[in-house]
C-alpha cells in the first residue's frame, strides 16, 4: 500500500506573510479578515503575521518574492481583486498577477497561495468576499498551512529513507 502523505491544519508556529493590494481595497479588507479568521482558528498568533499593502494585483508578486527571499515565513498568501472592465486590461492584470504569483512559488519553494479573485463585476466579488461563495481568503489561510505542514512531512519521510538516483552523485567517466 502506498505511503499517503497529508499536512495536518496545526498552524501553531507557523509565520506567515500576506500581500494584499489596496486597488479594489473593499473587497481585499475582506479577503484579508478571511485569511487572519483561518489562521487564527487553526493556532496561528497574528503576531506571526506579517502584512504588507501593495497598490494593486501587477505588484504582488515582486512583493510575495521579496518576503520569499527573507526566508522568515513559512508560507506567503496573496491577495487581490480584479474586476473586468470595459478594456483588456483585465485580462492582463488577471494574467501576469497570478502567473507572476505562480513563478514565486516555483522559483522560491515556498508555497506561495493565491486568493486573486477576477470578476465580471462587483457582486461576483462580494459573493466571494464573505457572502454566498464564502471567502477566498479564509480558503487561501486554510491552503497555506495545509501546504505548509504537508511539505514538511513529505521532507522529513524523505529525509528518513536513503537517498535514491545514486548515479547521479558518481563521477562521470574521462
Ligand atoms: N489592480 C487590481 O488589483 N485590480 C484591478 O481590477 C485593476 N484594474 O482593473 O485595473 C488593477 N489595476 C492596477 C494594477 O494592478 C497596478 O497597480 C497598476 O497598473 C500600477 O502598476
Amino acid at each position: 500500500m502506498s505511503n499517503h502523505i497529508k499536512g495536518s491544519f496545526d498552524g501553531s508556529d507557523l509565520k506567515f506573510g500576506v500581500v494584499a493590494a489596496r486597488f479594489n481595497e473593499f473587497i481585499t479588507g475582506k479577503l484579508l479578515a478571511g485569511a487572519e479568521d483561518a489562521l487564527v482558528r487553526h493556532g496561528v498568533s497574528l503576531d506571526n503575521v506579517d502584512v504588507v499593502w501593495v497598490p494593486g494585483a501587477l505588484e504582488i508578486p515582486v512583493a510575495a518574492k521579496r518576503m520569499a527571499a527573507t526566508r522568515k515565513y513559512d508560507s506567503i498568501i496573496c491577495l487581490g481583486c480584479v474586476i473586468r472592465g470595459d478594456t483588456a486590461h483585465y485580462d492582463h492584470v488577471s494574467r501576469e498577477s497570478i502567473s507572476g504569483i505562480a513563478k514565486v512559488a516555483r522559483d522560491t519553494s515556498i508555497p506561495v497561495i493565491t486568493a486573486i479573485l477576477t470578476t465580471e463585476n462587483l457582486e461576483q466579488a462580494i459573493d466571494r468576499a464573505g457572502a454566498k461563495g464564502g471567502n477566498k481568503g479564509f480558503d487561501a489561510g486554510v491552503a497555506a498551512i495545509e501546504m505548509v505542514n504537508s511539505m514538511r512531512a513529505m521532507e522529513s519521510r524523505a529525509a528518513s529513507g536513503a537517498p535514491r538516483l545514486k548515479i547521479l552523485n558518481k563521477k562521470r567517466p574521462s
